[in-house]
């Protein structure tokens, strides 16, 4: 045993019993176990609980280099093949024993594994997403060494197991069996309830990890423990007041007994006490309070404030002993997911939007996807930084992809302090699942045990049944369509029957909306029997697009949808983060690493071919040089792709075509972050750098936009997109410059512009053959481009529209020189760099290699002589911290 098992060992047992209350008590077993694999010849080694066993060997050096290095996620495979075992001894002291009541409380098994008490079998997981409760009492031993191990059975071969027992004893074959071999993944993730994206996904590796990966405690109370608290908050106006409705679900003895319930919100000098009755085993009690104004309302980010109470729940036994108490911190918010009939004339379809406290929503933002494949090496400052990204970007809302996790309590707790509305999957993804009674048991723990624990977030606005799963039945993704009857069925006794009547039970009335999938047509699918005709359909819910041997700067490629939930181009991330977790040689496009990389198929081939709709290819000799271009462009083509589909997005808010599309009011783009160092379609590196996309948004998701395009007509115009409650009323400049013309504009002109609150209309439109005409432009058109912006209360960036590709322009070199940086305001953490161009520069690229932080605007077009721009660091750093790592270049750099 090592000094530091030993030190543990003594610390635990002798001082981690922490009373739940006067009452309860739990003891926490967290922090270093042993583990060995079942094979005969392995040896015994420490691991970290909540941990996994990868991040295990690699720390006791069975792996010899990090996971994520090269080609290391196929090398070390074989770890999820094996069986795992993890143990650890402990004492328990005689107070804990005399409660009537003793559990074993595991908030994340991952997965499938045997719990031994004293080598007495005490329970078994298959669902990484439950939190399990085993009874221990009988089990233990007081005052002397007791031993828990948790036996775990190789994930790969469980799924492969249940895939072929479903064969056996169903006769068919749930599809898909397999990733795509590009994706050097597992099969069958569809058989087992953990993270599908272990097993592989089109931007991450499989790592299908095993190990206790959430908090494992030993709790005991004599009358009953709070599991989870359901909230729900509604307004009623007529007499302002808010009616608050609380669920407490009770684990209890075994014998009824009698409790009092506490609530207690102090901000609000709020308390109550319930005496209630309690059945043996469980109970729950639903409770409405109501409270009266003033109470600050919660709103999404860019709509007002995001205020929260502490809630505290308690239990005491009718004694009045208090037992066990959770605090939960609400949000007082009403939210309505609004699918009416268009008001339009002759119009078909519904709408599909959220209306927060009454007022409807744009929702802005992004997907999330689990930040590693080791979720316990994912620390608050990483977490904080990602979260905090997206306000930077002016985003609203993040979808939980329905292929990762049920977030950490962190995840919604940010989410909650920064306005960012939670759009919650549940983990099923892009297959079709089995139905067997097993299987659905363990789902409807899991849909118990995720809403329990999440529900009470005023940032969680929507749950949504799975990932792409109806457009994949619909459209016949797996090869369905021969038993398409028998696949339909399963859909709805698994989305519907299971999940959803789940859902229903803890889900207070009028609480928070539900949908089946995503995309879907929402109403409409349910009406057609929740696998619509077409779920892509622009009329009714959300939609993904993907398409991808495309002009991405082509506005009018894109779906005029209800929503927009998913779409997104990859590319990939700088050489700065690659290279440390590849060597300089493998850095090449089409070279092994990055093929390895590469999890989507002809993922290189497409990215080369959108850069080529507008840019020459660079053709440098050296292979890691032409990466390095590839790397820029290709964040330039996803960054600019983004931007215009976005922007379409956004133009379309009040806009409805002849057969009713349009009035778009929501776009998620794919992907917000990165699970490790590859292509992929996020706007943020593994690591938190972020990609030229994530600049974009902070841009094109503004509250106040202007938007330049050019119209199927011929006409250049400009939308003025307004999310703001207040009419807006500027001066807008509309200049336009040329790349042969030094840094003047060829023309300018200014027109005042208003917007009503919540509008977006076009305030502009000009022939492209007069706007060309009056700049000058005539004959070189690719050369010329405009600049809009606001001038005055409104402050908007300066939005660019190029009028042709730069491939057909004349574009000088530019070189950029960084005339100086210092602190702003004495600062260690903000910076102003300005920067001198000898010619108009576009696609200007800062990195500060080595810190973590951003700048105020990047990829821009510099068209001034001289710019200043801000950096913020995450750290403090020195004005020469900053000079040492920063590069600039910009797009003739790579010619
Ligand atoms: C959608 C998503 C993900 C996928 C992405 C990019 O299908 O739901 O499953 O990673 O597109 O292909």
């Amino acid at each position: 045993m090592s000094l530091r098992f030993l030190l543990w060992f003594l610390f635990i047992i002798c001082f981690s019993s922490l009373p739940l209350c006067n009452g309860g008590i739990a003891i926490d077993l967290n922090g270093y176990w042993l583990t060995r694999s079942s094979k005969p010849d392995s040896s015994t080694f420490e691991a970290s609980v909540p941990g996994n066993i990868y991040t295990d060997l690699w720390r006791n050096g069975t792996l010899k280099e990090d996971p994520y290095y090269r080609f290391n996620d196929v090398e070390y495979r074989w770890v999820s093949k094996e069986d795992w075992s993890f143990w650890r001894d402990f004492q328990v002291p005689e107070n804990v024993t005399a409660h009537k009541k003793v559990l074993l409380k595991c908030d994340g098994l991952d997965t499938v594994s045997s719990v031994y008490v004293n080598d007495k079998l005490v329970g078994a997981s298959d669902n990484q997403f439950v939190q399990y409760f085993f009874d221990i009492k009988a089990a233990l031993k007081t005052s002397k060494l007791n031993q828990i191990s948790v036996r775990f059975t190789s994930p790969t071969k469980y799924a492969a197991d249940q895939f072929y027992r479903h064969i056996f004893d169903h006769g068919y074959v749930v599809p898909p069996a397999c990733p795509p071999p590009v994706q050097h993944g597992e099969c069958h993730p569809n058989f087992i309830r953990k993270a599908q994206s272990t097993f592989a996904w089109d931007w991450g590796p499989a790592f299908p990890t095993v190990g206790i990966w959430r908090n494992i405690s030993i709790v005991a109370f004599n009358t009953a423990l709070i599991e989870g608290v359901t909230v729900n908050t509604s307004f009623e106006s007529t007499n302002n007041t808010w009616r608050l409705t609380v669920g407490a679900y009770l684990l209890t003895t075994d014998t009824p007994s009698k409790a009092v319930l506490g609530f207690d919100i102090p901000e609000l000098k709020f308390t109550r006490r319930q005496s209630v009755d309690l059945s043996a085993g469980n109970a729950s009690v639903l409770l409405s309070f109501d409270i009266q104004e003033p109470v600050e309302r919660w709103w999404p980010n860019g709509y007002g404030g995001q205020k929260l109470y502490n809630m505290k729940v308690t239990v005491a036994d009718d004694g009045g002993n208090m037992e066990s108490s959770k605090n939960v911190v609400i949000g007082f918010r009403e939210v309505e997911l609004v699918q009416d009939r268009l008001q339009q004339p002759n119009a078909t379809g519904l709408t599909f939007y959220f209306r927060v406290n009454g007022v409807p929503i744009w929702s802005k933002g992004s997907n999330w996807i689990p930040a590693h494949a080791f979720q316990n090496t994912i620390s608050s400052d990483y977490l904080q930084w990602l979260l905090n990204s997206t306000v930077l970007a002016h985003m609203n809302m993040l979808r939980v992809w329905g292929g990762g996790y049920y977030e950490s309590e962190e995840f919604y707790e940010t989410c909650d302090r920064l306005g960012i509305m939670i759009w919650q999957d549940f983990m099923f993804a892009c297959a079709m699942y089995p139905t067997t009674s097993s299987f659905l048991a363990s789902v409807r723990q899991e849909v118990r045990a995720s809403i329990l624990r999440l529900q009470h977030h005023p940032s969680v606005v929507i749950w949504a049944g799975n990932n792409e799963n109806e457009a994949a039945l619909a459209t016949n993704w797996y090869g369905t369509s021969l038993a398409f009857k028998t696949f339909k069925a399963d859909y709805v006794k698994l989305y519907v029957d299971t999940i959803r009547d789940e859902y229903r039970k803890y889900e207070i009335v009028d609480g928070r909306p539900w949908i089946s999938s995503s995309p879907t047509n929402g109403k409409l699918s349910e009406e057609e029997g929740w696998i619509a005709d077409d779920p892509y359909s622009n009329l009714y819910g959300d939609v993904h697009f993907y398409s991808y041997l495309v002009d991405p700067w082509d506005w009018t490629i894109y779906p005029p949808t209800r929503f927009g939930s998913e779409y997104g181009y990859q590319s990939w991330e700088s050489m700065e983060t690659l290279l440390k977790y590849a060597l300089p040689s493998d850095l090449s496009y089409f070279g092994h690493f990055a093929n390895h990389r590469q999890h989507h198929q002809f993922g290189q081939i497409e990215m080369l071919y959108e850069i080529m709709k507008r840019f020459h290819v660079p053709s440098p000799s050296d292979s890691v040089e032409k990466f390095a271009a590839l790397v820029y462009l290709t964040q330039i083509n996803q960054a600019m792709g983004i931007k215009t589909e976005t922007e379409f997005y956004r133009r379309m808010r009040n806009m409805m075509n002849p057969d009713s599309s349009g009035l778009t009011m929501g776009a998620l783009y794919w992907q917000l972050n990165s699970i490790w160092p590859s292509p992929s379609w996020s706007s943020m590196e593994f690591g938190g750098k972020w990609k030229m996309l994530h600049y974009y948004a902070k841009e094109f998701f503004q509250p106040v936009l202007l938007s330049p395009y050019i119209d199927k007509d011929g006409y250049f115009r400009i939308s003025l997109i307004n999310d703001h409650l207040e009419q807006i009323s500027d001066q807008m400049n509309i200049r336009i410059f040329d790349f042969t013309n030094g840094f003047n504009e060829k023309s300018s002109i200014n027109v005042t512009v208003n917007q009503k609150p919540q509008t977006a209309s076009v305030v502009y439109e000009e022939t492209v053959q007069s706007l060309v005409k009056r700049s000058g432009c005539t004959g070189r058109i690719a050369n010329c481009f405009v600049m809009v912006e606001l001038d005055g209360n409104f402050s908007t960036v300066p939005n660019v529209l190029f009028l042709g590709s730069p491939k057909n322009a004349t574009i000088r070199k530019a070189s950029i020189q960084v005339k100086g940086i210092s602190p702003v305001h004495q600062s260690s953490r903000t910076f102003e760099i300005t920067l001198k161009a000898s010619a108009i520069a576009p696609f200007v690229w800062l990195e500060a290699t080595g810190i973590q932080g951003y700048f105020s605007k990047n990829g821009h077009i510099q068209y001034q002589e001289v710019d200043v721009i801000r950096f913020h660091a995450n750290q403090d750093i020195s004005a020469g911290e900053l000079q040492s790592g920063l590069k600039v270049m910009s797009l003739m750099d790579i010619y």
